[in-house]
């Protein structure tokens, strides 16, 4: 039964309206005990303006803001709203959604940036806590930015030394961002049909900081007008985020701490300890996770925290730096973005440490009720308030300034009050497919190549293929949608790829384990994990690996028997709870790339139909991949499965057939 407390002055949220997961239940009730507002609250007493959520509200030059609400009747006729310039609807809702790109490609590129820096830091050794740690990944890697491996001495080719690569590899990475002609290097990972596509329309991205600097300009008031125009532009600067700053990204911080293979963990608020020093990491960046990862496994400072009469130190995280270290160390996730107040609400958490990307200025009025510090560690992103610490996080010192914060934290556990409430639950989690990983479970270092997810895709065992994504919104209940979306996929043996937030719910709710298989998946896809040891939801890591996806994707086409494109494959992919720009970004360079993608809560695109359309219906005769909008997991599930099955029929797979080996004549004889 839900229940909503009755007293006066600011509504206070249903906790059963607005989470599925018990200790979030759990503890927005303390929160109201304790009378502490959280974000749950704030969107009880806070609605969303309607003309934004349509978007069609134009605020770039002060002769707004111009407001252009779909008439309630809808559009007969032409459509005559504009702004006092004359923009129009399209035109103002196109703006308004490339701006998001531009936000999302820079958030996550400058991300990339970072890395890169430090990279080429460690590369050239000026500094002591990073250093190349995957070789391998390393020399895989830098062909693709045009570096050689090997070098020819007196007639004999040899290695080249690991150190020279790698300075070359960060030099070339680095030029990316800012090479003043040329194309990115990475774009041709793409199969080659979905690359000519690219080239035809002009919209290879020149470099990725160029991309996003055109659209602001493009958007300034008085300047592009043409929606289909504008909309090319987003395409370019999305496929500058998902093949370039995203996809460097990835393989930079593989290569400098690891690619992810499978690893077990657990998740949810429940991994809080109530004896030990709790510390949560919450942000993006692994630069500065990955040290306080290391500093808080060192000897000399677990035995300081025990000084302080601890038992030990709890390291867990919050968002894609969860992610992060989940993938690469085990380390839990204390819980999804939704989460990140009522970590606090605990009372144990001693610090929690932040830098960049989805970082709620409430943590500090939160912390304020409790003894925990918020300490700000990145130049870029500071918080107000006077009880947030900002110690700046500088690579050349990155042990010394990680190992600083985490004594700051186990000083702090003495402060800690007596009123601890850490809810008990959690789930077991196995997490850390990287695209390595999944060619050694599923594919054959035989063959070299995804065979046997293309071989059960084929006969059927395996559906399809679903991408599953993004945040939670508190304007939707709290990993509802991706937890009900995620089942009725596996239901249908269809295999999940999940990165964000969608991995740390998927976490929580214990489908990534491969026992998980036996209970929730059709029978085909329950065979194939069982056979294969692997759960039914591959946990492939933050938001800038969802370039892992779309190299996993390639694979699979590189694989052979499912057609020549990405837009070919039995696919879909899907935001359920979506909120940050970056989710913006994403969608489009995955539509771009010939994905079908369904974005749940809303699209700031329903006031302009022309232009929504042309992203739904148009996008696809282009790129082979379009958006779609749909508030229901259920159906958001149903939309997918049809597009895996229509994909499956163009295939000529569409026959559930007996498992038959098959070998390179017949699997060229699918290809189209
Ligand atoms: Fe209004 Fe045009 Fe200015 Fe936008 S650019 S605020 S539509 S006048
Ligand atoms: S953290 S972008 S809330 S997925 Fe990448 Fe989660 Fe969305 Fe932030």
């Amino acid at each position: 039964m839900s229940e909503e407390k009755s007293v006066k002055g600011p509504k206070l949220a249903d906790p059963v309206k607005a989470s599925i997961d018990v200790a979030t239940q759990e503890m927005i009730r303390r929160s109201h005990d304790l009378g502490i507002e959280t974000v749950f609250d704030r969107a009880e007493n806070m609605k969303p303006c309607n003309i934004g959520v349509q978007g069609t509200c134009c605020k770039n030059c002060a002769m707004g803001p111009c407001r252009l609400p779909l008439p309630k009747a809808g559009i007969e006729g032409e459509d005559t709203r504009k702004g006092l310039c004359g923009a129009t609807a399209n035109t103002i809702a196109a703006r308004n959604f490339a701006r998001m790109v531009a936000a999302g490609a820079a958030a996550h590129s400058d991300h990339g940036r970072c890395v890169a820096e430090v990279f080429l830091s460690a590369a050239r050794k000026e500094t002591e806590a990073y250093k190349i740690k995957d070789e391998i990944k390393l020399r895989a890697v830098a062909p693709h930015l045009g570096v050689e491996t090997t070098v020819e001495i007196d007639g004999e080719i040899k290695d080249r030394e690991i150190d020279e690569i790698a300075v070359e590899v960060a030099e070339k990475a680095i030029a990316e961002w800012g090479k003043p002609d040329g194309e990115l290097l990475y774009l041709k990972r793409a199969p080659e049909p979905l690359y000519e596509k690219w080239k035809k329309n002009g919209v290879l991205p020149r470099n990725i900081d160029r991309e996003i600097v055109e659209i602001m300009h493009r958007t300034h008031m008085g300047v592009d007008q043409d929606y289909k125009n504008i909309i090319k532009q987003c395409t370019r600067a999305s496929l500058a985020d998902g093949w370039g700053g995203s996809m460097l990204a990835t393989d930079l911080q593989d290569i400098l701490f690891g690619t992810p293979s499978p690893i077990s963990s657990e998740a949810n608020l429940g991994v809080m300890k109530k004896d030990h020093v709790n510390i949560i990491v919450h942000g993006h960046e692994p630069v500065l996770s990955e040290m306080i990862v290391a500093v808080t496994q060192k000897a000399e400072i677990i035995e300081y925290a025990k000084s302080k009469g601890a038992k030990g130190i709890q390291l867990s995280g919050i968002c894609c730096t969860a992610n992060e270290i989940f993938q690469r160390h085990g380390i839990p996730h204390a819980g999804t973005f939704l989460q990140q107040e009522l970590a606090i609400i605990t009372g144990a958490c001693d610090a929690m440490v932040v830098d960049v990307q989805c970082v709620f200025q409430n943590l500090a009025n939160v912390a304020k009720c409790f003894h925990t510090k918020i300490v700000t560690t990145h130049p870029i992103a500071k918080i107000e308030q006077d009880n947030v610490l900002h110690v700046e996080f500088d690579e050349h010192y990155a042990l010394e300034d990680a190992e600083k914060i985490v004594k700051m934290a186990i000083d702090n556990f003495t402060n800690r009050g007596t009123d601890v409430m850490i809810p008990q639950h959690k789930s077991a989690s196995v997490g850390g497919f990287s695209v390595e990983s999944i060619l050694y479970h599923l594919g054959g270092t035989f063959r070299g190549s995804y065979y046997t997810l293309n071989d059960n895709i084929i006969n059927g065992r395996i559906r399809g293929i679903a991408a599953l994504a993004g945040c939670n919104n508190a304007r939707t209940k709290h990993n509802d949608s991706h937890i009900t979306l995620c089942k009725e996929l596996i239901k249908n043996d269809v295999i999940v790829l999940t990165t964000g937030c969608n991995g740390i719910a998927c976490a929580m709710e214990g489908l990534l384990t491969p026992e998980s298989a036996a209970v929730h998946c059709g029978p085909g896809l329950a065979e194939v994990c069982e056979t294969v040891g692997i759960p039914p939801v591959l946990h492939m890591g933050s938001c800038v690996d969802i370039s892992r996806i779309l190299l996993a994707a390639t694979a699979v086409v590189n694989a052979g028997g499912l057609g020549k494109d990405l837009c070919d494959l039995p696919a879909a992919a899907c935001a359920p709870e979506w909120m940050s720009e970056k989710a913006i970004s994403i969608g489009q360079y995955v539509v771009s790339s010939g994905i079908y993608t369904v974005f749940g809560v809303t699209l700031p695109t329903s006031g302009a139909p022309v232009f929504h359309d042309y992203l739904s219906k148009d996008m696809e005769k282009i790129y082979g991949g379009r958006w779609d909008i749909e508030a229901d997991p259920i159906k958001q599930a149903e939309l997918m499965i049809a597009h895996i099955d229509k994909k499956r029929k163009e295939l000529g797979i569409d026959k559930t057939r007996e498992r038959v080996l098959m070998d390179m004549a017949d699997r060229q004889a699918l290809e189209m």
